[in-house]
């Protein structure tokens, strides 16, 4: 606790405000509140972030550190408070100075350092191992600008640069001692040394200076602080040093330098959804694993230890295939810096490297031209064609002659190199984030892998942390919990399961009932802010927010809401319970189809919303630049969670758990964790449809799936696949959405939206006819919250810990 009581509290910090900003406590803006706020937490932090640190080096503690391209960490003044246990006193000190911590908490910059469920993943696991006392780090970069933001013109997406740093960061710390040079370009030469050994020495390299920004990760019980290191691309300043023995040392060409070396650190890669051969983020991925390891390597040498030691005292986690390269990187630093030969290193960073998998779509597979490799890291490259030539060798010992299968699992095959193969073989643990996408992982995509080694794949169901997405996020809920079932759910999440008991109780529904609602109202306005729209507390929120992709499917979504307006145009008196659709997703900037998708949505939204006809029973609402800072706003709002991928396709998801924890009831298919949410919950507290993953398989392999002849089969389908070419019902101009209607008919709806629909529109009347019988429906949700503890990040990372990377808490 930073402050024993609200009046000391108040005393301190009216103090701070004085002292630092040279006014008084009246004069002070929002921005100045949040500022010293955040500095007095940080400094605190400060404390036993040093603690920590010590505790961690006398011990010699085996420390894990997190490689990840993206850490999509969110705000973190609410946060940081909830876990050193000064929210209240903080809330109620504020409130008496005239301030409101809810609109503190608004003036700080979410920082965008991700694209969607992969970084949000790296960062509840940060919050995890930090609470649990893990020695935990994670390892990423300081880009300058995030994901773009979004705003909706016309019903289009527009994006805008993120320079969420304008107003400085309160909670980094620049760390200009700890800066390491990375090199890249050049040539290698090979030479013999007086003992004989070959040594490869890089010349006419380009250097580049690291500099970390350390961001302290406190845990739940204030004592442990970890550290988020990110690193920021800088450039060297004396010339000769900057291009080694390269001669240039002419200004402009310094300039130049400086300005392709910045840009190294300058922004996060928009697009998730498909795999482009970009230098610059190739550059990215080497300027990471480099800068990481080198200091991971320093704070190693410490201890002083012999590097036979290194596996016993770090483990290195890759966070997909992003930060591949640290397994030729490390190869490199154990020979050519700490004199090691092959074989003793390549035990060493294999017994250190573990991966985890978070896709199966082929467009998003890494694999890098040879070329671009090869000039741009040229001791990495020679390191990785030798992984390559001697793992390819043995390849052939086992199956002798077999050389489809050496075409399939080699690391460098044609011009290219794959980084997942080169991730698989350089690590002893791959895993899987839910248990179908693990077993479609070892049955199917990474079949011969798993049959050359079947110890090395494994299950990591992905997690959520609680502390942000039920205690933060939605305080009443955790208040009415913590009234029923005492509070050491808090700290054991699984002890939500206590809830069952309350199922049936009259009285705990209607308080479920009224948290909901008034999560409802708060949304509403937030609503009513942006859009100028009432919106009805009483209706169902239906949301799905999440990027968009095809495979994600919020075209079904739309669809089966074209077919509903469609519906009470042709009959007003229908009766349904009124229903409020809420969209919010980010479209990669070159994906021309999602962006198409998005316009669609705000199409129907405009007319619908705007049609008398319609009498409040359907509204629709695109909120604009989903983020992490709004997702705690709209999912304790939710009542319905849309979780419709195409089954085989989404790894596990994490909203669906988000909502879940929050008592929304989920509409979903059979994939991801909605199959093992699925498992817990059973079909009276779940809403499934569609395909199931097997059958998606099937048709894949075998075709005979024909979305034409749905198309001609089905009215309803017929009617709002014409209404998207026709100017009309929907829309101004019939060629807006040709590019969706040829994506579903002539290509042959690579997602089975249509062959879905039906069954996804019965399950909707379904939960129109659910949602009448309120005492039912507030069961199956309390059923909901009492199973989410399996979710909690917390859950997952204890396994990741005495699975994978053998580590236990240090107790402090
Ligand atoms: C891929 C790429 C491709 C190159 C450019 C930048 C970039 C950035 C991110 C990605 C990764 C996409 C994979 C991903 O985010 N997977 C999601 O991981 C979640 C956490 O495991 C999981 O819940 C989602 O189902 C899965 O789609």
């Amino acid at each position: 606790m930073l402050f024993t009581d609200k009046e000391r509290f108040k005393a301190a910090f009216t103090d701070k405000i004085v002292d630092q900003l040279g006014k008084p406590l009246e004069e002070a803006s929002g921005a100045d509140v949040f500022n010293i706020l955040g500095n007095m937490v940080r400094e605190q932090a400060g404390r036993n972030w040093a603690e920590t640190n010590r505790r961690y080096r006398q011990g010699q503690e085996k420390q894990v550190y997190y490689f990840s391209m993206e850490f999509l960490i969110g705000r973190l003044l609410g946060n940081n408070l909830l876990n050193m246990g000064d929210l209240e006193v903080v809330r109620d000190g504020l409130e008496e100075l005239g301030f409101r911590l809810d609109d503190i908490e608004e003036e700080e910059p979410d920082p965008g350092l991700g694209n969607g469920g992969l970084g949000r993943l790296a960062a509840c696991f940060m919050d995890s191992l930090a609470s649990l006392g893990y020695a935990g780090h994670g390892c990423g970069i300081r880009y300058k600008y995030g994901l773009f933001e979004q705003k909706i013109v016309d019903g289009y997406q527009v994006e805008l640069p993120d320079y969420w740093l304008q107003k400085g960061n309160v909670w980094e710390v620049r760390r200009e001692d700890k800066s390491v040079d990375v090199k890249f370009w050049g040539r290698v030469e090979t030479d013999v040394d007086s003992s004989g050994e070959l040594v490869f020495e890089h010349k006419d390299y380009e250097t580049v200076r690291a500099v970390p920004y350390d961001i302290p990760i406190i845990g739940a019980d204030e004592r442990h602080v970890n550290t988020l290191r990110n690193w920021s691309a800088e450039s060297v300043m004396q010339p000769s040093k900057a291009f080694g023995m390269r001669a240039g040392s002419d200004y402009h060409k310094f300039l130049e330098y400086k300005r392709s070396v910045e840009s190294i650190s300058e922004f996060l890669y928009p697009d998730d959804s498909r795999y482009e051969g970009k230098l610059l983020r190739l550059k990215q991925q080497y300027f990471m694993c480099s800068a990481g390891l080198q200091s991971i390597l320093r704070t190693f040498d410490k201890l002083g230890l012999p590097y036979t030691a290194l596996p016993d005292k770090v483990a290195l986690h890759i966070n997909d295939t992003h930060p591949t390269l640290v397994i030729p990187e490390l190869m490199r630093l154990l020979m050519d810096e700490k004199k090691m030969g092959w074989d003793q290193a390549w035990d060493i960073v294999t017994r250190m490297v573990s991966y985890t998998n978070h896709t199966i779509l082929s467009e998003a597979l890494e694999k890098w031209p040879v070329p671009m490799v090869r000039e741009l890291l040229p001791r990495v490259f020679q390191i990785i064609e030798e992984i390559n030539a001697r793992y390819c060798a043995e390849l052939l010992r086992r199956y002798p002659g077999d050389e489809g299968r050496l075409a399939d699992m080699a690391i460098i095959y044609g011009d290219q190199v794959r980084m997942a193969n080169l991730a698989i073989v350089g690590s002893h643990s791959v895993n899987g984030v839910a248990a179908l996408h693990t077993e479609i992982l070892r049955k199917r995509e990474m079949r011969l892998f798993d049959e050359m080694f079947p110890d090395r794949f494994n299950n990591k169901t992905n997690g959520i942390t609680h502390r942000r997405w039920l205690l933060h996020a939605n305080p009443q809920l955790k208040d009415l919990i913590d009234d029923t079932i005492g509070t050491r759910w808090k700290t054991h999440p699984q002890e939500l399961i206590g809830l069952i008991k309350y199922c049936e109780d009259a009285s705990f529904q209607e308080k479920i009932g009224e948290v909901k609602r008034a999560n409802k109202l708060r949304l509403a306005q937030y609503i009513e802010s942006r859009h100028g729209v009432k919106v009805n507390p009483d209706s169902i929120f239906d949301v799905q927010v999440k990027r968009l992709h095809a495979y994600k499917r919020q075209l079904l979504n739309i669809l089966h809401i074209m077919h509903l307006y469609n519906q009470i145009k042709a009959a007003p008196s229908m009766d349904i319970v009124p229903r409020t659709f809420i969209f919010g997703a980010k479209a990669a900037p070159s994906y021309h189809l999602a962006k198409r998708i998005i316009k669609l949505i705000n199409t129907v939204a405009h007319t619908v919303n705007n049609d008398k006809d319609v009498n409040g029973k359907l509204q629709i609402f695109f909120l604009e630049n989903y983020s992490v800072s709004l997702a705690e706003k709209i999912i304790p709002a939710a009542d319905v969670s849309e979780q419709i991928s195409t089954a085989s396709k989404e790894a596990s998801g994490t909203g669906n758990m988000k909502f879940m924890m929050n008592g929304a009831l989920t509409i979903g298919t059979m994939d991801g964790a909605n199959v093992e949410m699925h498992e817990m919950l059973g079909n009276e507290n779940m809403f499934l449809f569609g395909l199931s993953a097997e059958q998606v398989l099937d048709y894949y392999q075998h075709g005979g799936y024909y979305a034409r002849d749905i198309y001609n089969g089905d009215g309803r389908v017929k009617e709002v696949l014409d209404q998207l070419m026709n100017p009309g019902a929907f829309c101004c101009d019939g060629q807006d959405f040709g590019q969706i209607f040829h994506s579903l008919l002539d290509n042959n709806d690579e997602f089975f939206v249509l062959k879905d629909f039906a069954s996804y529109v019965e399950t909707h009347v379904e939960i129109d006819r659910a949602y009448r019988n309120r005492p039912e429906w507030l069961k199956k949700s309390i059923i909901n919250i009492a199973h989410s503890g399996k979710f909690s990040s917390d859950s997952t990372i204890s396994r990741y810990a005495s699975e994978i990377w053998n580590i236990r808490p240090v107790e402090l």
